[in-house]
């Protein structure tokens, strides 16, 4: 049975995501449509905490099990929450379908009960040569978060 999970993003702009997963050693397929965004690229992550209680700030920073620098998704050196940027169109909509390797839905690398970001600015992947880049890829404000939460398979 493949495990499932959703996330709703609410805030500044809204979305949902869906998570899908065949078993623990397969690739995440995330996929959903985000709108109200402006158009390009917005970064785009896995953070910390579950916590929304501050808004998008309570949920830390990037998940990051393994203590590395911020990266690209297909880099070597990432935060396993780092899932890059995702695109809009001039109509603010970015629709999402990234397969990952890194995040999961079971073990230590499981994304469960932790927030995703999307945010005001792209994601520089580390590359940016801004104080931030190897921290929060210099991505900017929180636009919208929501815990991913467990749904039926
Ligand atoms: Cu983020
Ligand atoms: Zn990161």
């Amino acid at each position: 049975m493949p495990t499932k999970a959703v996330c709703v993003l609410n805030g500044q702009v809204q979305g949902t995501i869906y998570f899908t997963q065949e078993n623990s050693k397969c690739p995440v397929q995330v996929t959903g449509e985000v709108s109200g965004l402006s158009q390009g690229l917005h970064g785009f992550h896995i953070h910390e905490f579950g916590d929304n209680t501050n808004g998008c700030i309570s949920a830390g920073a990037h998940f990051n099990p393994h203590g590395k620098d911020h990266g690209g998704p297909t880099h070597e050196v990432r935060h396993v929450g780092d899932l890059g940027n995702v695109e809009a169109g001039g109509d603010g909509v970015a629709k999402v379908n990234i397969s990952d390797k890194i995040i999961s839905l079971e073990g230590e690398h499981s994304i469960i009960g932790r927030t995703l970001v999307v945010h005001a600015d792209p994601d520089d992947l580390g590359q940016g040569g801004h104080e931030l880049s190897l921290t929060t890829g210099n991505a900017g404000a929180r636009l919208a978060c929501g815990v991913v939460g467990i749904t039926k398979a």
